[in-house]
This record gives structure tokens, sequence and C-alpha cells, in this order.
């Protein structure tokens, strides 16, 4: 094996960390001195453990690899070039350029073999964990037949990872769950950006991994003795997920070495020059030795080996006579029957209820149909009412069931559906108040930004949640979330609307969905004669229709259409002819074509919108001519029916609005 030659090994680091400084210098931007502390640990893990198939870098039963320092790209651009991914050296050389597939932080769907986008730090770590968990729950469904599911998660994580809260949620949750094929490295090179971690960090990290439930090793990180028996015994051990605390030096080998000037700018020439004579590395950039190539191209037989013995194992497994393989290839390929939103109109309550009730029955039927949904919530089932039945909990002994308890964990549980959506076999969700939205919208982001399936069910969706209180009443949230580009936001009007809107989660496969659900009893509203129910798929549609030609359209949301068709009622008896439109996924609205649009928002006829939440981008619907009917302050703690009442969103009062702007609109 060419990799047990240490003096092809100590060449094979000082490429990696060349490719790195090169990188940085020729874009004259980046982080150079991390990847060069990290060479050696990186190279051990892809050279002995990490099991991956450059050829398809999405083959299910891979390790992952994580880089949760995401600013370290270069690092993890240097190894998928050399393990020959597609990711050619003219993308090196075009680091953090328009184009390239090379950002300066790694982007999942930008880049062949990137599992995760990190650089927001302790995401990563945390999506980690649930692609851990992950892996179990398709291990759980499969190994006992075939070992289908047996991959390990490989991660580094540095300073700023472990200083962010959401890596302690989500360390906390991967202890308790025992996590034993989650190992990352905690890269304890003590600099960070404004100098010593001293400035701002005192505790004892390995200690605090311990009390999680960690299997905590300490080593020096340049010593690769001290490295392969470390990953050792964390690949053996089991019961535990591993942290390895690595002691490394920033910039290692250049005069720039274990200070923070390491961290975010290029070396320099001068720095270059004097680094690479010291290891006596020739000047030409990016130079990459034959025999690395060769150490490289073995270990990517082995994995292309892997895959083929794989591959082997799945052929028998699907000539099994039972009902697994069907299974199998339902989850592999997030199947949603075509017929799914038939199906789901089918169980559509009649009987008024909040549409967090309307849509936890609609969910049970959706999780029937779509074997790959699975989630939990942060400590919220009973209100959020998304536990699915007739399947158990998650536990650290068993991985078989479809609900997992997050406990109170909001950040760690947004990047840990993220962490499923982005690994194999889930389409994943996780439910809280919408006001803790607030709580995971970096996770939310990121779900967006990496085009994952990742659902969001957010409940006590207004101020009507009542007696909670302001803190717990999202006014702010409607728009901080429809601003979110490739997040849809669906906030359902009734029962029929909850069947679109899981309809629209679970068939959208490359972005995030967020559903906002009342806690308050909502009418089920009747609709037009000869009411198409795919129109509530496209966004936005007549729920109300005028007599005649509209004379006025109010657009409205979720509780407040009720309130709409109550004062269209009011107004239509004056003379107007109002149609109502229900608008639930204005993204989905903007992306129906124009003839549809203007079918429901017919040009020149005078616009209002009502929705209990801040008004501003209304009026990017409504014209500045428009009507706003929106709430402009926190809410209050009080019973529903009296907010609803002192906040204007009856229909008497709506339509009271409406009259007086009428009458200057006229004038
Ligand atoms: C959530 C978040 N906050 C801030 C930053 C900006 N940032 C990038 S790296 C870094 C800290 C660097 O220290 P460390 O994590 O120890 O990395 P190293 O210096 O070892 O590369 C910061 C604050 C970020 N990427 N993500």
């Amino acid at each position: 094996m060419l990799r047990d030659d240490p003096k092809l090994i100590e060449k094979a680091v000082h490429t990696i960390q060349m490719l790195a400084v090169d990188g940085v210098e020729k874009a004259n931007s980046g982080h150079p001195g991390t990847p060069m502390a990290l060479a050696a640990i990186t190279l051990e893990i892809w050279l002995r453990h990490l099991r991956y198939d450059p050829l398809d870098p999405s083959w299910p039963d891979r390790d992952r690899f994580v880089l949760s320092a995401g600013h370290a790209s270069m690092l993890l651009y240097s190894m998928l070039h050399l393990s020959g991914f597609d990711l050619p050296m003219s993308e090196l050389k075009s680091f953090r350029q328009w184009g390239s597939k090379t950002p300066g932080h790694p982007e999942s769907h930008m880049t062949p073999g990137v599992e995760v986008t990190t650089g927001p730090l302790g995401q990563g770590i945390a999506n980690a964990v649930g692609m851990a968990a992950s892996i179990k729950m398709l291990g759980a469904r499969f190994n006992d037949a075939a070992p289908l599911s047996t991959g390990r998660v490989f991660g580094i994580c540095s300073d700023g990872d472990v200083m962010e809260g959401i890596s302690a949620e989500a360390g906390s949750l991967a202890g308790h769950l025992g996590l034993d094929n989650l190992i990352f490295f905690y890269d304890d090179n003590s600099i960070t950006i404004d100098g010593k971690t001293e400035l701002a960090f005192s505790e004892d990290v390995g200690k605090r991994y311990e009390a999680y439930g960690w299997f905590v090793q300490h080593i020096d990180g340049h010593d690769h003795g001290q490295i392969r028996e470390a990953l050792d015994r964390a690949v053996a051990n089991t019961g535990k997920p591993s942290m390895i605390v690595a002691r490394t030096h920033i910039g290692i080998g250049s005069p720039k070495q274990d200070t923070s000037k390491a961290h975010g700018e290029p070396l320099g020439a001068d720095a270059i020059k004097i680094t690479k004579q010291k290891l006596g590395w020739p000047e030409e950039t990016f130079h990459v030795p034959d025999d690395v190539r060769a150490l490289f191209a073995e270990r990517a037989d082995e994995g292309r080996a892997a895959h083929d013995a794989w591959r082997m194992v799945l052929q028998g497994f699907q000539t099994r006579g039972d009902s697994l393989p069907a299974l199998y290839a339902q989850l592999m390929s997030r199947a949603v029957p075509d017929n799914l939103f038939e199906e789901l109109l089918k169980v559509v309550p009649t009987k008024d209820a909040a549409t967090r009730v309307q849509s936890g029955i609609i969910e049970q039927r959706a999780a029937a149909l779509v074997p790959s949904l699975v989630g939990g919530s942060a400590d919220l089932n009973p209100s959020t009412k998304t536990f699915i039945e007739g399947s158990p909990a998650v536990t650290r002994g068993n991985f078989a069931g479809r609900n997992i308890h997050f406990g109170i964990r909001e950040h760690a549980m947004g990047a840990f559906v993220n962490g499923m959506a982005s690994s194999e076999g889930f389409i994943p969700f996780g439910s809280t108040f919408l006001v803790f939205s607030d709580y995971m919208r970096p996770s939310i982001r990121l779900a967006a930004l990496s085009q994952v399936q990742s659902i969001f069910v957010y409940t006590h969706d207004s101020v009507y949640l009542g007696e909670d209180g302001p803190t717990h009443q999202p006014v702010e949230h409607f728009w901080a979330l429809r601003v979110i580009p490739n997040l849809d936001f669906v906030r359902p009007c009734d029962a029929l609307e909850c069947a679109a809107a899981w309809t629209h989660a679970l068939r959208r496969k490359h972005g995030p969905t967020a559903l906002a659900l009342s806690r308050q009893k909502l009418a089920n509203l009747p609709r037009p004669a000869g009411f198409d129910p795919t129109s509530m798929l496209r966004g936005a549609y007549t729920i109300a229709e005028a007599d005649g030609a509209p004379t006025l359209v109010i657009i409205a949301t979720g509780s407040e259409v009720e309130v709409a068709v109550g004062a269209k009622k009011l107004l239509d008896a004056e003379g107007e002819r109002v149609r109502v439109v229900s608008a639930p996924c204005l993204s989905q609205f903007l992306r129906e074509d124009a003839d549809y649009r203007d079918s429901v928002l017919p040009r020149g006829v005078p616009r209002v919108s009502v929705e209990i939440g801040v008004s501003a981008p209304w009026y990017s619907v409504v014209g500045d001519r428009g009507l706003v009917i929106g709430h402009d302050d926190f809410g209050a703690s009080a019973p529903d029916k009296d907010l609803a009442k002192h906040f204007g969103f009856v229909p008497e009062a709506v339509a009271t609005k409406i009259r007086a702007w009428r009458g200057q609109t006229r004038a």
C-alpha cells in the first residue's frame, strides 16, 4: 500500500497544504492557515477510513466528510481534486471566482463531493449529527436483511464551531442518541480571528463533550501515529460519538504559524517562498507530484471496489420476495405518489378546527403514503400535532421509528433536519412555534441555499395564539420567511389548503417549505361553484368570487381569509363586487405564468391585503395605491377573540377601513 510509505504521506500533506496556499494566493483571498494545519488529519481520514467513490459522489452507502470549519474550503477542494472527484485543477485555480465550482465556502449544490454547505460556524457539525442519525435510521430498516446503510460521518470542527451554541445543542443530542457513526476532530489551535482563543474561551472542550456522552481523545494533530491510533479507536468504539481533540498549529511551517494572520488572508509571496523552501517544495504553483497522484488513485480504486461490493449486496437484496426492496426503492427516491394530492383531499376533515389540527390529520395520511417522511418537534408534540402515529420514537437503541424527539433545541433541529435532507432516504421535518423560526433561521436559510427538501412545520402562527402573549406571537415572521430566496412559506386558511400545503412540501424536491398553522379554530370555507382544487397549488386563487366583474380584490392568508370573506359580505351588500383571493404561498404564485396571475389579480382592479403581521412588504402585492391592513406592532396577552377585536381583524373593522379608503381613493 502506497499509504504505508511515510515519506509519501509527508509529501501528500505538503501537496494539500501548498494547493490550499496557492489557491488562496491566486484568489487573493481566503484562509490558508487552517488547511495547512488540518492537512495531516484530513489525509489520514481520507486515506485510511473514509469510504468514497469519486465517480459516484452520492453512492448511498458512502461515508460522509463534513468540513464544519467551512472557511478552510481549499482543504476540501484540494482533497476532492486529488481524490479524483469531478473537480479539475482549473477549478482550484479559479477558487472564489465567478462561475467556478470552488466558492469561498463549500456549497453542496455547487461542488461534487461536498456533502453540506458550511461556513456559518456550528452548522456543519450539527448537520453531521442529522446525517449520522439518518444513516442509522435507514440501517435500522434494512441492515438486518442486508448491510445497505453502514456509513460513518467524519468531520472537522474548529474553535468557532464549538463556541457556537448550535453545536452544543447538536452535541448533546448526538450523545443522547449514542451516534457512534459520528467521528469529529476538533481543531484545537488556540487561534481565532481576533487573536488567541483565551480572549474569550477558557472551558475544557473535551470535558464538555465527555459530559454530552461522547468518547473523547486528545492528540497532537500533526503526529500521524497519534492520528491513526485515535481514528482506529474512534471507529472501533461503540455506543458514543467521538470527538478527537487535536492540538494543531495554524499556518504550520509558514512564517505566520500560530498567529491569527494565518487565518484569513493570503500568506503573501515572501511567506510562500520561505515556506516552500523550508519544505523543500518547488516554487511552481499548484504542484502535484506523480506519486502523490498515484497514492490517491490507489485509494479511489479501493473506494470503487467497496462500491462494487455494495452493489452486489444491493442486487442480492433486490431479489428478496418480501416488501423490503420496494420500500428501499421508495425511500431512496424519496417517492411521493403521483396521486398524493387526490389522496390527501380524501381525508380532509369537514369539521372546523385549527389548521394545526387539520394539518396533523392530513400528515398522518401523507406519512402512510410517503415512507420517507420522518421528523419531530422541539418538545412541542401536543401543540404542533406532528407525531407520526403508529411509529415509535427514535432512541439510542432503536432507530427504526419515524419520530424524533429533538428536545428543546430548535437551532440544532433545523440543522439536523438539513443533515437528514442532505443524506439519503428521508424527507425530514422539524416543528415548533412560528415565533421560534427565529431560532432556526440560519438553518432555514442554508436549506434554501443548498436546495434541500427540509420541511419546517410552524404552528401558533399569529397573535391569535392568544394568552401566551407577545413573546410567543409572530408578527414579522411571515415576511421574514417569505424574503428568504428558495424558501416556500405556506400559510393555509383551512383544512383543504392544509392538504395542498403538505402536497406542495412533499413534492418540492429542491428547496425547503415552511408551513404556518394556526393554534385557534378556523372555519372550513366554502369554495365557489366549479372550484378546481389544483388552483390551491398555484399559490393564490379566488376563494370567494365577486358577483360580476370585481370592483375590488381582497388578498388574505391563513386565519385572515375568513375575516376577508366576512368583510366581502358586508361590502357586497353596499354595492361593491368583492373578490377574495386566498394566497397561501406567494412565492409559488409568483412562479405562475402572467396569464394566471392576471386572472387572479386582474390589472386595474384595486387591491387590499389582510394579514395580521407587518404591512410594508404587502405593498409589493397591492401596489402603492392599494390598501394594506396589517399589524405593525407586537401582540398582547389576551384571548384571541379580544385580540381580533382590539387589533381590528374582524369583518366589520376591515370593511370600515376599506370603506374609508374607497372614499379617499374615489375622491
Ligand atoms: C456563525 C459565524 N460567525 C462568524 C463567522 C466568521 N468567522 C469565520 S472563521 C471565524 C473564527 C475562526 O476561528 P476558528 O474557528 O478557530 O478557525 P481557525 O482560525 O482555526 O481557522 C469567524 C468568527 C462565521 N463564519 N460563522
